[in-house]
């Protein structure tokens, strides 16, 4: 899979691909991730990106223009499965949306900044918009690392233990349930007698119940959305 990203802060998004499971898809040639900073295709002596609203109020908008020139130097180069825009005014991202894009080929990831980009590249070159939760941060950057990771370790091959993606929290809209290990009593506190039986079918049973449970407590919505 190979994906690009477009940003004006390639440094705030390098690091966690350095990294752990994200570095190993790389090393492994499993992801192939490309930096494209969006200043080198900035406007006249000062490389300019973005400018104020038209209607008027605060905040800058990033430019048609210099993100026009980007995106369509990589799709003269090769076809884009999706070109997505991390944005908190869209749906959040969810394990299903991970799973899916885990399968493309090439994507394009653009992040946002300042107020946003003007509509008009939402319109003509967007496929996918994307946000990580109700919250707003400075950059999508940070989003995008995100995204990255819930994507890359879902990519066939990446993880050595191939059964444990499918036992992630949400895999089947579920959180995880409670799990230990040694040793088998801490300062009064046992771990659940049931996990030390060797009863198989019954320790899964015990697990899928304390899924259920912790999910009701916790992330109720989770169960309405089957
Ligand atoms: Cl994708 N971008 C920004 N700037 N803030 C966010 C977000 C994205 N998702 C949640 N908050």
């Amino acid at each position: 899979m190979r994906i690009d990203i477009i940003t004006v802060a390639p440094e705030l998004l390098k690091s966690p691909f350095e990294h752990s499971m994200m570095k190993r898809a790389i090393d492994k040639g499993l992801a192939e991730i490309h930096f494209h900073n969006l200043r080198e295709y900035g406007l006249g002596n000062y490389r300019q990106l973005d400018d104020t609203q038209f209607g008027g109020g605060a905040g800058m908008v990033l430019m048609i223009e210099p993100i026009d020139k980007c995106i369509s130097k990589l799709q003269s180069e090769r076809d884009y499965d999706e070109i997505i825009y991390m944005t908190p005014d869209a749906k959040t991202l969810n394990q299903v949306t991970a799973n899916t894009l885990s399968l493309k080929e090439n994507i394009i990831i653009l992040t946002g900044h300042y107020k946003g980009v003007d509509q008009r590249v939402r319109d003509k070159f967007i496929t996918k918009e994307i946000s990580i939760g109700d919250y707003v941060l400075t950059g999508g950057e940070l989003a995008a690392a995100i995204l990255c990771d819930a994507v890359i370790r879902l990519i066939p091959g990446v993880l050595g233990d191939e059964q444990s993606a499918l036992t992630d929290s949400f895999q089947d809209n579920l959180l995880s349930p409670p799990v230990y290990t040694r040793p088998a009593e801490y300062d009064g506190m046992k771990v659940p007698e049931i996990l030390l039986s060797g009863n198989f079918p019954k320790i899964e049973e015990w697990r899928s119940e304390k899924a259920i449970e912790r999910t009701q407590q916790i992330r109720p919505d989770l169960l309405d959305e089957n």
